[in-house]
This record gives C-alpha cells, structure tokens and sequence, in this order.
C-alpha cells in the first residue's frame, strides 16, 4: 500500500497545514508512504520565483522538522523530468472536455481574464504525481475528490489503450486531524494565500507574534467560554486548536475558563509550546542548508529509483521510449 500526500508551497505553511496534515504524517506513517512539496503545483496562479525557491525549502524543513520520515519525502520539482514526461503522456491521455469539466478550475479561473494553462492542466500533473508513483491511496477532502477521479479514469484508459502499467489509486478519507479556522473570520478555513496575514499562524512565526495574533482573535459579544460552533465559532475554533494542542476534548478544555482574556493566552501558550522545537529545527536546517540539502537530494534519488522503470515502460508503450 502506498498514500501519497502532499504540500503545496503557495504560501508559508501555517498552523492549519500541521495541526491538520504535517503533525499525522510525522505521527501515523505507514509503511510506504510518500509525502511531498508540491512546488510544481503552486506555479498555476502568479508567482515570484525566489519566494517559490524559499517556501519550498521552509516546508521541506517544516516536514523534516515534525518528525515526517525523511526516507518517505521528496520535492516534486527535483523529479521534474519524471513528472512532466508522466504528465505529458497523460495530457495526450485525457480529453480537453475532462479537464475543462473540473469544478476547482472553473471556480478559481471564474472572472480572470488571464488564466495560466497550468491551472486547466494542473488536475492532470497531479495525476501524474499520483500514478508515477504507484500510489494506491490518495487521502483527499471532497475538493480533490475529482481530480483522483480523473487520475484513476486516465489510469485505466492508458492501460487499457497501450498495456497494464499503472496502479488504479483509490481516493480514500484522510484520517480527521483538526480543521482550524481563520483568526479575523472563523467562517473560512485557515488558508496560505489569504490576503490578512495577521489571522493566520504561520509555523515559523516568532513566539511574541504567535501571541500577538490571538490576542486579536475575533471572539464576540456573549462573554462565555462555551463550545458552541454555531453561536461562538471564534470561541469554538480557539478551543479546537487548543484541545488539538494538548490531545483534549474542546469541551474539557473550555471547562473551568471564564474569560477570552484567559483563552486567548492559553491557547497562545499551547501554540507556542507545539511549534518550539519544529521552528526551532526547521530554522537550524535553513540556517545551516547542507542537512537539508542532502535529505533533499536523498529523498529524489530514491523516488527516481522508486519511480524509473514504471515511467520508461510507460514510455516505451506509448512509442516514445
Ligand atoms: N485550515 C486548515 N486546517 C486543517 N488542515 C488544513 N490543511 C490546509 N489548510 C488547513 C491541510 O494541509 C495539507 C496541505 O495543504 P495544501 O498545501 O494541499 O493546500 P490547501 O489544502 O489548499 O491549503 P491552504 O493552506 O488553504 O493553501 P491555499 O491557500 O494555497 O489553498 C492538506 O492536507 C490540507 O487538507
């Protein structure tokens, strides 16, 4: 069995990419399983080329640092070859009606009037990303639920075309790890590239800012700590990311606690004390690069190993080895 999952570095990596996804993948790895920066996949909107370079290298020391196994990681552009062979093979697999049928695509091309074509063929990278590796699960939330779909339909239409090479993946739901909320707006998820900044923590923010950050949280105006997603959905999420925080229950955490003074600064404590020694790592590593640079150039060795032969005999099945 292997599960592939991965971060896009479109953003800095904040505390909703590891409560939610980083934090299990260094807790439950399973034997197999691949994790990656998906560095390709954040070029399909604009982007500043030294800002892609940076973040690509911080979410790999983020990944590193959480206790993600390094033998299971690599950065996709470091198979860049091997992606782009895949995926090319794969666009002349797939018909344009396909592509132009994904729901992400139409909503985040809605009302641009310069949509890069990597944002249309990017479902189709991402199943390249999945089938070179012989992924047979992909844990995706329901927005991705059709680009697996997709990946699984050219699977089958390359095999059946030009002979058995790929594994068909299964979409598979991830295991639930917390889902945390925007700071300023607790109705949208924490997200990289929100425009506010200061709502969302980020993993290598200094301490005195994390701290920062949630003093301004937005609360409201019934002065109880509760957890009440519908009635106080700020209180709620504190309460989530601190019960994420210490493995307690929100409602064991909010008992006992009268005040969003005292919340905001307990939370802030327990987020400060979870992300000490992953920024701590993650900043050794960049500051001194040549560790993360050798399980970086490790971690693509073996996934060319891994992924050579599958990729030259789909290759030479398609004519073109
Ligand atoms: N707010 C969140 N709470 C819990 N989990 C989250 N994840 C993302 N945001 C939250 C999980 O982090 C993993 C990596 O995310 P991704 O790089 O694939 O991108 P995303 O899901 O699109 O995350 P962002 O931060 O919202 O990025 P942008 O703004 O670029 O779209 C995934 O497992 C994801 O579920």
């Amino acid at each position: 069995m292997i599960k592939l999952s991965g971060i896009t570095p479109s953003g800095e990596a904040h505390l909703g990419n590891y409560l939610g996804a980083v934090r299990r993948w260094a807790r439950e790895p399973g034997e197999g399983d691949l994790y990656f920066v998906s560095n390709l996949h954040a070029m399909t909107t604009p982007h500043e080329p030294d800002r892609l370079r940076k973040l690509t290298e911080h979410q790999l020391a983020i990944l590193i640092a959480s206790g993600v196994p390094a033998e299971s990681m690599f950065v996709q552009s470091d198979l860049i070859q091997e992606h782009m062979a895949l995926s090319w093979l794969l666009e002349c697999t797939c018909t344009f009606g396909e592509a132009r049928r994904m729901v992400q695509f139409k909503e985040k091309s809605d009302g641009n009037s310069s949509v890069r074509l990597g944002l249309l063929t990017y479902p189709v990278l991402m199943a390249a990303d999945i089938l070179l590796h012989g992924t047979t699960e992909v844990p995706v939330g329901n927005d991705q639920n059709q680009h697996v779909e997709l990946a699984r339909t050219l699977a089958r239409r390359f095999n059946s075309t030009y002979g058995e090479v790929f594994v068909v993946p299964e979409a598979v739901l991830p295991t639930t790890g917390a889902r945390v909320r925007d700071l300023a707006n607790p109705a949208k998820k924490m997200s990289k590239s929100s425009s506010e900044p200061d709502s969302i923590v980020y993993v290598l923010d200094d301490p005195d800012v994390v701290r920062r950050k949630f003093r301004r949280a937005v609360t409201d105006g019934l002065g109880k700590v509760a957890y009440d997603p519908q009635e106080q959905p700020g209180v709620a999420n504190l309460l989530e990311i601190m019960a994420a925080c210490t493995d307690m229950t929100p409602v064991a955490v909010a008992s006992g606690m009268t005040t969003y003074r005292e919340l905001k600064e307990s939370v802030a404590d327990v987020v400060v004390k979870e992300l000490a020694p992953v920024r701590e790592r993650a900043l050794d590593l960049l500051r001194s690069g040549s560790e993360l640079r050798e399980i970086r150039a490790a971690g693509a060795d073996r996934a060319r190993d891994r992924s050579g032969s599958r990729l030259n005999r789909a290759l030479e099945l398609a004519g073109v080895g």
